[in-house]
């Protein structure tokens, strides 16, 4: 996934938002404040959410008519995308002269950069940029393994969530060179595995999505190259709680491990 949890592209009842209200709050004291202001004739609470506590403000509010149900749900929306951000923050104009922030670094490589999969618009949550590595980050990252290629040989990318563990190519529907290697590696984990993970290629198990730093990575000559999509499988999604970190990171590890041992021995 790249923009938002499901939860946000479902209406909610009133209960199940009074239950967000509750937990966005929790989770976010610093950012989020909920502020009792009355009552409805039913007697139901009326909250205002303060989020980003700041001298200047902007009032927002949803669903003063019952019927219209994609208002709440754009007020949910709203306090969600702040802490929702996926790409770094560069500034660019955009063909309709509105300034927008960030790149997708994941669409700033040089593997078909640009083509089906990306997004030539700054606006874009899959902006590919002005040009391949035009990010300082993206340039950093590749400079770096420009330089090391030759003892770099196994190439992991870190991301969340979904479950799965990908590898070339997601810029294109064609089957890497070393598929059947890259296959059996996906496999070889599984087995340590008692959470349910999918693999494949990129673009045949997602989407297609061009200029990612694995294809990248692998078509520099790092034969072995990966993205894992990190849990969970949408229940919390991007905002994995605290609780379930350690489950995620051990089997991340035995992820890496067991690849990397595959990779050595060859
Ligand atoms: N997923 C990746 C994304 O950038 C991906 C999927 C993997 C794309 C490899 C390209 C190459 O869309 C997330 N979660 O960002
Ligand atoms: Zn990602």
């Amino acid at each position: 996934p790249r923009s938002s949890s499901t939860f946000y592209e479902r209406y909610h009842s009133l209960e199940d938002i009074y239950y967000w209200i509750n937990r966005t709050t929790m989770d976010n004291t610093d950012k989020v404040k909920a502020i009792l202001i009355g009552s409805s004739y039913e007697k139901r609470p009326l909250y205002v959410l303060k989020v980003q506590p700041n001298k200047k403000a902007a009032w927002i509010d949803c669903g003063i008519h019952a019927r219209e149900w994609i208002s709440p749900a754009f007020c949910l929306w709203f306090v969600q995308y702040k802490r929702m951000w996926r790409k770094n923050r560069s500034l660019s104009r955009s063909r309709w002269g509105s300034t927008c922030i960030g790149v997708d670094l994941n669409r700033n490589f040089d593997a078909n950069w640009c083509t089906e999969g990306a997004s030539p618009e700054p606006c874009s949550e899959i902006y590919c940029g002005a040009f391949p590595e035009s990010e300082p980050e993206s340039q950093a990252v590749a400079n770096f393994l420009r330089t090391h290629k030759d003892s770099v040989q196994l190439y992991i990318s870190i991301h969340s969530y979904s479950q799965m563990l990908l590898f070339p190519y997601s810029c294109t529907m064609d089957e890497a060179e070393n598929h059947s290697d890259l296959v059996s590696a996906a496999q070889n984990i599984r087995r340590f595995y008692r959470t349910n993970y999918k693999y494949g290629a990129g673009a045949k198990t997602i989407y297609l999505a061009p200029g990612g730093s694995d294809d990248w990575a692998y078509k520099l000559g790092i034969k072995y190259s990966f993205t894992f999509e990190l849990q969970d499988r949408g229940e919390y999604g991007f905002l994995l709680p605290p609780s379930k970190i350690s489950k995620a990171c051990n089997e991340a590890l035995i992820a890496v491990k067991t690849i990397a041992l595959k990779v050595i021995e060859k």
